[in-house]
């Protein structure tokens, strides 16, 4: 799993902590209208619960801030900052993810130098007003066929029922947000994710068993 914190029923810090817990292998902080000072002061606080811990640490949109605070790396939209200055940013050891949708598009991802690929929506969100048409689980096929050795992360609607079917399909990881952020219980609702992966071809990290990837 990959967990993207948008405005969680519990606070992030809390939720952050719980992720690192369970060894979920990477989260996100997704927060497109805080101001910048209380995003930043919650990046370091995700920063300083992640370090030293399995979990990578993501930040969405926002190099700067993810330097700043000391994060893992950052999440890139089609209409961001370019990857290149990010790179320049956050040096070479840092994780840089950038949004598909199409073959082409994560072909383009591959080439420009992304260590993953974000592939969706799969499924229709309500958590993305803006979200084009959902690729479906043959969309994410096609992707994966085009770019069989970048890590791929789906994305959209996806529940602990589809999880295993969308790693069938060609992804690592799924990354979710309403399941998790949006539950009654986010932490019981990782560990349902956990138990439902389980059931999947991948190990209870998320991982592929077969190839051991980590992004
Ligand atoms: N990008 C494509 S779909 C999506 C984003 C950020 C929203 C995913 O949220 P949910 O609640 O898991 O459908
Ligand atoms: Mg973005």
């Amino acid at each position: 799993m990959y967990l993207v914190l948008t405005s969680p029923v519990i606070p992030h810090v809390e939720l952050a902590a719980g992720a690192c817990e369970r060894s979920v292998p990477a989260i996100q902080l997704r927060e497109k209208n805080l101001p910048d000072d209380e995003l930043l002061r919650l990046a370091r606080e995700i920063a300083d619960v992640t370090r030293g811990t399995d979990t990578l640490f993501i930040v969405n949109d926002r190099p700067d801030v993810a330097a700043a605070a000391g994060a893992d790396g950052v999440h890139l939209g089609r209409t961001d900052a370019g990857i290149k200055s990010a790179r320049e940013l956050l040096g070479p050891s840092a994780v840089i993810g950038l949004s598909t949708r199409t073959p082409d598009e994560a072909e383009e991802a591959r080439i420009a130098g992304a260590d993953y690929i974000g592939v969706g929506p799969v499924f229709p969100t309500d958590t993305k007003p803006d979200a084009l048409a959902p690729i479906g689980l043959d969309g994410l096929r096609s992707v994966a066929g085009r770019v069989p050795e970048l890590t791929r992360v789906a994305i959209g609607g996806i529940s602990k029922s589809t999880s295993t079917d969308v790693l069938r399909a060609g992804a690592h990881y799924v990354a979710v947000i309403s399941a998790v952020c949006h539950a009654d219980d986010p932490l019981d609702a990782i560990d349902d994710f956990q138990i439902a992966l389980e059931s999947g071809p991948v190990d209870r990290t998320g991982r592929r068993e077969e190839d051991g990837r980590h992004i």
